[in-house]
């Protein structure tokens, strides 16, 4: 029997269902790009939940569905006492995803319990993977939605209650009618022993740096804000300049405004207006109101509230000067994670026993780790993103850097499970 220290993944298994699941909701691009689009609660996020959880099924995993969709797989421990250690990720995506983005997680959590059965290594620990709702939260927000209320950070009800930015469709009946509103009682009744989470790094830095695994140190704060800029509708001809009350004019102000506030910052300040939406949105109409998103993130919580007063004054000063309202709404809004340090440095201390050249970083994206953080020991491991990309179809990690990661995920997990 091999000894559990030299247990690897099998990386060709693991990109085989990497290969499968991003056929669903497949995007192609014009050169060569395959991406993924399964927003949250839709048919595509549907089918591959089917997928995700047959291939559960397969493994003789006990699958729990809860009551705002996230599901988890468990392979039973000797101890069926004992606290599972988990480990999991999202599997829906953005419009314009890749195939890597939490998939990798999940389905590298997978491979780790397939490695574990293929070997007959039993653990004290039951073992789980996990998926959960919504982490994206582009169609519903916050993000990290399921995480959220998997470890009670947002009530149920409320989490059901979302209605999506774009079309107002509820979030529990989506859930419904795509057959994941499951009967397991959230929050979670009891917290993992420990939770880790790989996921590719959606940045430039392991890939700038010829670093193979990131040890994530934490993530930073999230401050998502709707703005209802409203004005009057006019003729586009005839309405002298000076009678105006464009809010596409303030829009414009807004957006150039958070590149300002965050070039002026520098550090970690980060500012994104993704979302604009000009009503009646005609060539010859001045806009009689705009909706649009500002996603504002800082690693220092002090610096992020700044950024949010700087962000606030403006709305405030612009709204004056052209004579229109600003409505804000908060869409999600989380603070600054620190991960557990043991974890953390079972993380570093696991890669470089592999081998693997290692540095540690906070992650710039949000993730459900720093959501079971709330609740229980935990860390994430990262690998490189090709050109820094993520959040779009080019999406790409190199199949030895999958595989690195995926092993570390297993010693991580073998490390905390008891071998018995
Ligand atoms: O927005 C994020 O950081 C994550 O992709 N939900
Ligand atoms: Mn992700
Ligand atoms: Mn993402």
């Amino acid at each position: 029997m091999t000894d559990p220290l030299d247990l690897r993944v099998d990386a060709e298994r693991l990109w085989a269902r990497l290969e499968a699941l991003g056929e669903i909701g497949a995007v192609h691009g014009p050169h060569g790009e395959r991406g993924n689009a399964r927003l949250a609660l839709t048919d595509a996020d549907r089918d591959g939940r089917d997928l995700v959880v047959g291939w559960m099924r397969d493994l003789g995993l006990s699958i729990t569905i809860d009551a705002i969709g996230n599901v988890v797989g468990t392979r039973a421990g000797t101890d069926p006492d004992a606290a599972a250690v988990m480990m999991g990720s999202h599997i829906d995506t953005v419009r314009t995803g890749g195939r890597f983005d939490g998939n990798l997680g999940v389905l590298a959590g997978l491979e780790v319990i397939e490695t574990l059965e293929q070997h007959g290594v039993a653990t004290r620990r039951p073992v789980s993977v996990a998926f959960f709702t919504d982490e994206e939260g582009a169609r519903f927000q916050p993000d990290m939605l399921g995480s959220l209320v998997y470890v009670g950070g947002m009530a149920l009800e409320d989490a059901l209650d979302v209605h999506a930015a774009d079309d107002g469709t509820r979030l529990a009946d989506e859930l419904t009618r795509i057959g994941y509103a499951g009967a397991t009682p959230c929050p979670a009744a009891h917290a993992p022993h420990a939770y880790v989470e790989l996921h590719i790094e959606q940045g430039p830095v392991l890939e700038d740096e010829g670093i193979v695994i990131g040890v994530v140190t934490g993530v930073q704060g999230i401050s998502w804000t709707e703005l209802k800029i409203t004005g009057q509708s006019a003729h586009a001809g005839t309405t002298p300049m000076r009678l105006r009350r464009d809010p596409g004019y303030v829009a414009a102000e807004v957006v150039t405004g958070m590149r300002a506030l965050a070039n002026a910052m520098g550090g970690t300040q980060v500012a994104t207006v993704g979302l604009v939406r000009f009503e009646p949105n005609l060539v010859n109409v001045v806009p009689a109101s705009v909706t649009m998103t500002v996603d504002l993130r800082n690693t220092d919580e002090v610096l992020l509230r700044q950024a949010e007063s700087v962000f606030g004054e403006l709305c405030q000063r612009l709204a004056a000067d052209e004579g229109v309202t600003v409505e804000r709404r908060t869409l999600a809004r989380f603070e600054p994670v620190e991960f557990h340090q043991e974890m953390i440095s079972l993380v570093e201390t696991t890669a470089q026993r592999l081998g693997h050249t290692t540095r540690r970083m906070p992650s710039g994206a949000g993730h459900d780790a720093q959501m079971l953080a709330r609740v229980c020991p935990t860390s994430m491991v990262f690998v490189p993103s090709v050109g820094g990309l993520s959040h779009n179809i080019a999406e790409h990690t190199h199949p030895e850097h999958v595989a690195a990661g995926a092993d570390v995920l297993l010693q991580v997990v073998l490390a905390r499970a008891d071998t018995v």
